[in-house]
């Protein structure tokens, strides 16, 4: 929401809008704009050329804001992108609708048809604050070019606000290209629920959590958001809590770590007496909260009140900074657990936790994730041509560093490279999240190598992904953006045709041409490609695509009649 303004702002020096613009883009660290011409925006351009703000171009406006939710993703700064009238920013929705539901902070610059002439049938006229505001934590129109320094700073301000998410703000092109002071910069709003969760509820989940013996964790997005990585596992590590990640919280325990895991998830959510259930909402991906057993306590932990009510009770609600409420968690429940060891309890509270009531379960938990792992072996090393994608992978995980950035962007292709791919640093897992849309990749994976030009960047697509936004790999070309791309080539849209053969016994809508070379699809628009059909040709493959200091395209043929195995893919 739009912040109070407490005093009349004091006019300096004046600029045209889109100068102004820019200047708060800068005040606010942003360094890239993603975008796609048009005349609307012209005079953002020039702001942001003076202000030595690198305009990223791309194909089509979709990439323009999935490329700043990628940004914010990576670097958890805000991202920004300019759509231009009508079409432009109608062609951003869908993307803009994902940062929402991933509550990713973005501002979304809308171009405008002038205010001087509107409702007469202006080029590209259509009010966008009515079909934004749905979608975005605040959507406004400048009414002058002097309200536009304030109203940039409104959008900055509600996109980071937890939850975070996109912003926008409409720019009639008169107002851009007219001239206004500049007011003097506002107050520092200082950071966010600086405070953690009442003492009471810390107490009454401190309680909970030291008597547990089979506590988990089941931490998502915002506590990436919310920075809580540090304070998450030392609570892990001092009541020797097994850890479990989704969505944009993968990474923040490395995959390594003793007390990660992954395999055997709906077990042990199903088995806790107790689980912390932070920064994710229990969703479709929760079982919408069946995924945890009917006894399972729920001490729901986030950076902000949820924005829907819990699909089922929690004995404990703490809302939030993550830091300070996981430390105090962590203080509360350690007291609690040794106050229980002096009544005679199991013996708790070292240090590590080794030696605490969980342990058993932990190591229970490992055999079975072990075992697991192990069952996954055969399919890691499948011979077949077409290629089995688990077999992608496990070549692919020989050749990734320990930081890569690994972005999904597929159906069936990217479920099994959620299964299997390992993530050991924060933002170093980028799929579309919960809203699901395909053709998120280009986007992300741009924005990704930009913001992290040492790291690699390795984007997996399915062939049906790639088609949504194919003609990116001309912008990353044009870009000198060195992104690796590796498709599952299984010449169909396999997420949907397995689920209507199995539930019709036939399918429809769900075949692509097999075989087809967007490998030579890269190289006409000035990337490497690459075409493998066989195992043996695949660790190469990669080794030149990854060396190639420039973008490359690695087509691997996979087999179409594999299919992941999932109960469902429509709830
Ligand atoms: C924009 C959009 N349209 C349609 C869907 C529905 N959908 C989800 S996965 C999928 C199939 C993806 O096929 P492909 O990228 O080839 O991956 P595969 O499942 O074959 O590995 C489709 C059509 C979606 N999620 N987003
Ligand atoms: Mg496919």
């Amino acid at each position: 929401m739009a912040a109070e303004r407490t005093s009349p702002p004091q006019e300096t020096t004046s600029f045209h809008g889109g100068r102004l613009v820019a200047r708060r883009l800068k005040a606010h660290g942003a360094s890239r704009l993603f975008t796609l011409s048009g005349g609307h925006l012209f005079s953002i351009y020039d702001g942001c050329r003076a202000e030595g703000i690198e305009i990223v171009d791309v194909r089509h406006e979709q990439t323009a804001a999935f490329a700043a939710e990628g940004w914010a993703k990576v670097t958890r700064e805000v991202g920004v992108c300019a759509l231009t009238a009508g079409p432009g920013v109608t062609n951003g929705i869908s993307a803009i609708a994902g940062a929402q539901a991933n509550h990713s902070p973005i501002v979304v610059l809308g171009g405008r048809a002038p205010a001087g002439r509107w409702g007469q049938g202006s080029l590209q006229e259509i009010d966008h604050v009515p079909f934004m505001r749905p979608l975005t934590k605040l959507a406004a129109t400048a009414g002058s070019a002097a309200e536009i320094p304030e109203l940039v700073e409104d959008a900055f301000a509600a996109a980071l606000a937890p939850h975070g998410g996109p912003a926008f703000v409409d720019l009639p092109m008169d107002y851009v290209f007219m001239e206004a002071g500049e007011p003097a910069a506002r107050p520092e709003e200082g950071r966010y629920m600086a405070k953690g969760a009442p003492a009471e509820a810390i107490e009454a989940a401190g309680s909970l959590l030291g008597a547990a013996e089979r506590p988990v964790i089941m931490a998502g997005t915002d506590l990436y958001w919310g920075h809580g990585e540090a304070a998450l596992l030392e609570l892990a590590e001092a009541l020797c809590i097994p850890v479990f990640l989704n969505g944009l919280a993968r990474g923040c325990v490395a995959a390594d770590h003793e007390l990660y895991f992954s395999r055997t998830r709906s077990r042990a959510l199903r088995e806790a007496d107790v689980a912390l259930v932070i920064g994710v909402p229990m969703d479709f991906r929760l079982g919408f909260g069946g995924a945890f057993g009917e006894e399972t306590e729920i001490i729901a932990i986030d950076v902000a009140e949820p924005q829907r009510r819990h699909p089922r009770e929690p004995a404990v609600e703490l809302y939030g900074s993550l830091s300070a409420t996981l430390r105090d968690l962590r203080l509360a429940a350690s007291e609690r657990a040794e106050r229980h060891r002096y009544a005679g309890g199991p013996a708790t509270g070292t240090a590590a936790g080794k030696a605490g009531p969980s342990s058993g379960w932990v190591a229970q938990l490992r055999v079975a994730e072990s075992e697991l792992r192990e069952g996954e072996r055969a399919e890691l090393q499948d011979t077949r041509a077409p290629l089995h994608p688990l077999r992608v992978y496990a070549e692919l995980a020989e050749v990734l560093d320990r930081d890569a950035i690994v972005i999904g962007d597929g159906g069936d292709f990217v479920s099994y490279a959620g299964r299997v791919v390992d993530s050991f640093e924060p933002g170093c897992w980028l799929d579309p999240g919960p809203f699901g849309c395909l053709g998120a990749g280009p986007g992300y994976a741009l924005a990704a190598k930009l913001a992290r030009p040492e790291r690699q960047v390795v984007l997996l697509l399915g062939d049906g992904a790639f088609g949504f936004a194919g003609m990116e790999w001309d912008t990353l070309a044009r870009h000198g953006v060195g992104v690796v791309g590796v498709i599952g080539n299984n010449g169909v849209w396999g997420l949907e045709k397995h689920p209507m053969e199995f539930l019709y016994g036939y399918s429809v809508a769900a075949d692509l041409r097999p075989g087809t070379r967007y490998d030579l699809v890269a190289e006409a628009l000035g990337c490497e490609g690459e075409l493998v059909e066989r195992p043996s040709q695949l660790r190469r493959a990669l080794e030149r695509a990854l060396g190639a200091g420039r973008p490359a395209l690695v087509n691997v043929l996979t087999d179409p009649s594999v299919a992941y195995p999932r109960r469902s893919n429509l709830a």
